[in-house]
């Protein structure tokens, strides 16, 4: 099995576990990547099932108009019942690393707003403890040295992801040789760096359910 095959059967699985929850007045958390954008070529094949989205890039909500879904802004849509997104990593406990995209800001947002979470990942994201992928942290521009100097205080080395501006005009920094043992605090002492917008954590709204597409089949974390 291809990892492409692998993520439209996950795209798939996810159709199949939203489905049942959604009605004509539903508003749907659309994430963003390539897991993401199988899930919205397969969610355009159910399109009469539910009214409308709320995407967390520019790109996802290009995608959704292209196949005729109409896209909102969160502030009309008010809360979500489902977002559906990858991830980078995830853990035993259902935390993810994120922003891998440089989407994490619009995507943690899109997460808080919805009551449930659902993450899907190939079986190369499933990992026991966090940080083998660097550690994605949006920032804004001025800040950028003086928390990449904060994040060294941390152990950690951060890039700069030269190049990259976000769809909010920022900066990522992204952060290596993290061993990433309390996630949920480590989340915390990172929102408190000043300039940070927002890191890649999801530890303290992390998924409630995470389907992983491995070459046997789609396997469910709850
Ligand atoms: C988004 O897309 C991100 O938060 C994550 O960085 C990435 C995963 O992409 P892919 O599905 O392409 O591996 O969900």
């Amino acid at each position: 099995m291809t990892q492409d095959e692998m993520k439209l059967a996950v795209a798939q699985a996810a159709i199949e576990y939203i489905r049942p929850k959604l009605n004509d007045d539903s508003i749907v958390g659309v994430g963003t990547g390539s897991t993401a954008n199988f899930f919205i070529d397969e969610l355009a094949k159910i399109k009469h099932l539910f009214a409308s989205a709320v995407a967390s890039s520019d790109e996802t909500a290009k995608r959704l108009e292209a196949h005729g879904i109409e896209v909102l802004d969160l502030n009309t849509a008010g809360q979500l019942d489902v977002y559906i997104d990858g991830a980078d990593e995830f853990d035993p406990h259902l935390n993810l690393i994120k922003g891998g995209g440089a989407a994490l800001t619009r995507e943690k947002i899109v997460a808080a707003a919805s009551r449930e979470f659902v993450c899907i990942v190939d079986s190369s994201k499933q990992v026991d403890i966090l940080g083998g992928f660097p550690l994605p942290i949006e920032v804004i521009p001025m800040s950028r040295s003086y928390v990449a100097r904060e994040i060294v205080k941390l152990d950690g080395a951060p890039v700069y992801r030269e190049g990259v501006v976000t769809d909010n005009g920022n900066e990522i920094l992204d952060v290596h040789d993290l061993s990433i043992v309390n996630p949920k605090e480590l989340e915390r002492v990172l929102n408190n760096v000043v300039g940070v917008v927002t890191n890649g954590l999801f530890a303290n709204r992390g998924a409630d359910v995470v389907l992983m597409s491995t070459p046997d089949g789609v396997e469910t974390f709850k």
